[in-house]
C-alpha cells in the first residue's frame, strides 16, 4: 500500500471498521500440532463514537498523544465468546489495527505461548504471562484449555505510553496529567468459554521454524524521532519529524542498495513511545549483548527516552517505500520517511 493511502485509511476507513487480515500460509501452518489447533483471528480496533454513531475526530492534543477510542472491538464485536476444549489448543492470531492504542493482554489463569511475530514463525514457542501488542503488530499465541472448565476473560491492562514533550517526565502536558494511555481502565477483549474435551491432549512442539540471522551490515544509520514547527505539506503548526524533517512524498530520505544489509538505530529523545514500522523488508532486533533476536518483525517499540537498533536486508525489491511511526496520528503529523532501494 502506498503511503498516502495508508495515512488515509488510518484517518477514516480504518477507524470506521474497514480493516481485514491477509493470511499468508507457510511452514508453521504445516506443523501438525499447530494445524490441529482451533484458529481464531482477532483484529483489535478502538473508536470513540458520537451520540449519533459517528467517529469523533480528535483535537490536536489528542492527535499528538495518539487518539485512543472509548470502545474496543475484537474483529468488530464487543467481548466476543471464544470456545475452547478442555485440554485442547486455540491458536489466537492477534492484529493490532488500532490507530494508537497499545494492548497489554492477559488471559485469566492461562499462560500464552507465542509462536510467531509480524513476519512469521518463531524458532520455538515462548511462554508469556502477558503480551504487549503495539499498533501494527501481529502475534500468534497458543492457549491450552488447561484449567477447570469455566469462563475466563482476555483482559486488556492499563499501559502508559509515556508523556507529551521531550525527555520524559513532565512535558508540555505535565500539569494536566499528561501521561498517555495509563488512565484507561482494564477492559475485557473477549471471553474464553470451555466446551467439550480434546482427545487426546497433545503438548506443543518444542521446535517450530528456524530463523536464520541476517548477514553483517555494510552500513549503519540513525533516525532521531522528534517534533518540529512544521512547514510544507503539514501547513505549519506542530508536527512530528524524523531527523528533523516532516514527511514529504516527493523527497527521498534514505537511499540504499539492493543486496545490502544495514543496521538502523531509532533514537527517541521524546517523552512518549513510538512504535516504528518499516515497509516491505522485515528486520531482526539487535539485543543489548549485540546478538540478533530470533524473530522476524516489521514493527518495533522505541520507548520514550530509549533507542532500538534493528538489522534488515534489502534482498528482493527495488523501488520506493516508507518507514513511519505506526501511531497513525503521528504518521499523519509527519513522522514518516521515504526509503529508495536501488539496483
Ligand atoms: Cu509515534
Amino acid at each position: 500500500m502506498d503511503a498516502p493511502t495508508h495515512a488515509r485509511l488510518g484517518r477514516s476507513s480504518g477507524l470506521r471498521g474497514l480493516a481485514a487480515p491477509v493470511m499468508v500460509r507457510g511452514d508453521l501452518d504445516a506443523i501438525p500440532e499447530i494445524q490441529a489447533a482451533k484458529e481464531v483471528v482477532l483484529v483489535l480496533q478502538d473508536v470513540t463514537l458520537s451520540a449519533n454513531g459517528q467517529p469523533v475526530e480528535p483535537n490536536l492534543m489528542q492527535q499528538m498523544a495518539g487518539r485512543e477510542g472509548a470502545l474496543i472491538g475484537a474483529s468488530g464485536s464487543a467481548n466476543p465468546t471464544i470456545s475452547i476444549q478442555k485440554d485442547g489448543w486455540v491458536r489466537l492470531r492477534l492484529v493490532n489495527a488500532s490507530c494508537s492504542r497499545f494492548y497489554r493482554l492477559q488471559l485469566e489463569e492461562h499462560d500464552l505461548y507465542q509462536i510467531s511475530s509480524d513476519g512469521g514463525s518463531l524458532p520455538a514457542p515462548i511462554e508469556l504471562s502477558e503480551l504487549l501488542l503495539v499498533p501494527g503488530q501481529r502475534v500468534d499465541v497458543m492457549i491450552q484449555g488447561s484449567r477447570p472448565p469455566e469462563s475466563y476473560r482476555l483482559v486488556n491492562l492499563p499501559y502508559s505510553r509515556g508523556a507529551m514533550g521531550m525527555g520524559g517526565g513532565m512535558g508540555m502536558m505535565g500539569g494536566m496529567g499528561g501521561v498517555i494511555g495509563s488512565n484507561s481502565a482494564p477492559s475485557t477483549i473477549a471471553t474464553f468459554v470451555y466446551a467439550g474435551q480434546a482427545n487426546p491432549a497433545v503438548p506443543l512442539p518444542p521446535k517450530l521454524v528456524p530463523v536464520q540471522p541476517l548477514p553483517l551490515p555494510s552500513q549503519t544509520r540513525s533516525f532521531v524521532l522528534g517534533q518540529s514547527m512544521g512547514s510544507g505539506m503539514m501547513g505549519g503548526g506542530m508536527s512530528f519529524a524524523i531527523n528533523g524533517r516532516t514527511f514529504d512524498p516527493g523527497r527521498i530520505d534514505t537511499q540504499v542498495r539492493l543486496g545490502d544489509a544495514e543496521e538502523w538505530e531509532f533514537i527517541n529523545p521524546m517523552g512518549m513511545d513510538h512504535p516504528m514500522h518499516i515497509h516491505t523488508n522485515p528486520f531482526q532486533v539487535v539485543q543489548s549483548d549485540g546478538s540478533l533476536e530470533a524473530a522476524w518483525r516489521d514493527v518495533v517499540l522505541v520507548p520514550g527516552g530509549g533507542r532500538v537498533r534493528v538489522r534488515t536486508a534489502f534482498q528482493d525489491f527495488t523501488g520506493k517505500l516508507v518507514y513511519h511511526c505506526h501511531i497513525l496520528d503521528h504518521e499523519d503529523l509527519g513522522m514518516m520517511g521515504v526509503l529508495a532501494i536501488g539496483a
